[in-house]
């Protein structure tokens, strides 16, 4: 099998606009990983368990207000404290399926525009994570996904800022993401990310080393 590999469980990140579908496609792939018999986890960021996480789970709720460098930081806070754990499992043969990571960081900041909060200050304070071993990138009309029973409220869950949001992943995707058309049905696009993550589920166990953001 895929873990028995001398490597590492690989570290595969999934990225796009609020209500993409980035939640099943996440759990439909855990659930597949594991009938495979590779030993995986479900994170996602941010992570609102932790003490930072309630911070900004407040301030999505919009219960609380903070601008916007702040809640930056403290999105970056919230992976960097889970640096060490996400390490470990790695190193121990665990793959991680992430629902969003310093993508959305860099996504949703930079696409507030603010002048001192630009994609190159967003990616810099990301160095030193783990870089994802695969980016799957859900892509979807920011009208499409609106449409999809609406959005639930939260800061950011408005039409215009889903598509500046959706601007700025263009903007950093490169060639080793892989694209999907998120309009399709959920078990089609699952279909469609199979062979990719088992190219790096096998990488990983056979040993290629993890690299960092932003190699
Ligand atoms: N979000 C998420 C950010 O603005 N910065 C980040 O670093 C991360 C990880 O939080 N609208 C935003 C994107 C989402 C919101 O995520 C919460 P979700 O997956 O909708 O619960
Ligand atoms: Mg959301």
């Amino acid at each position: 099998s895929a873990t028995a590999g001398p490597g590492r469980g690989a570290l595969i990140v999934f990225e796009g606009i609020d209500r993409c579908g980035k939640s099943t496609q996440c759990s439909l792939l855990l659930e597949s990983l594991r009938k495979q018999g590779v030993r995986a986890e479900l994170w996602r960021f941010p992570d609102r368990t932790t003490l930072i996480g309630g911070l900004i789970n407040e301030y999505l709720q919009k219960q609380a207000s903070l601008n916007d460098a702040a809640v930056h930081m403290l999105f970056v806070a919230n992976r960097h404290e889970k640096r060490e754990e996400m390490l470990r499992l790695l190193a121990g043969g665990t793959t991680l399926v992430l629902d969003r990571y310093s993508y959305s960081g860099v996504a949703y900041t930079a696409a507030k525009a603010v002048p001192h909060l630009g994609a190159g200050f967003c990616r810099s304070v990301e160095a030193g994570l783990p870089a994802a071993d695969l980016v799957v990138y859900l892509d979807l009309d920011p009208e499409q996904s609106a449409a999809r029973g609406g959005f639930g409220g939260e800061r950011y869950e408005k039409v215009e800022f889903q598509k500046k949001v959706r601007s700025q992943y263009a903007a950093l995707a490169d060639e080793r993401w892989l694209r999907l058309d998120a309009s399709q049905p959920a078990e089609q696009l699952h279909g469609q990310l199979a062979a990719a993550v088992r190219r790096v589920v096998e990488r990983a166990a056979a040993g290629e080393p993890l690299g960092q953001l932003w190699d």
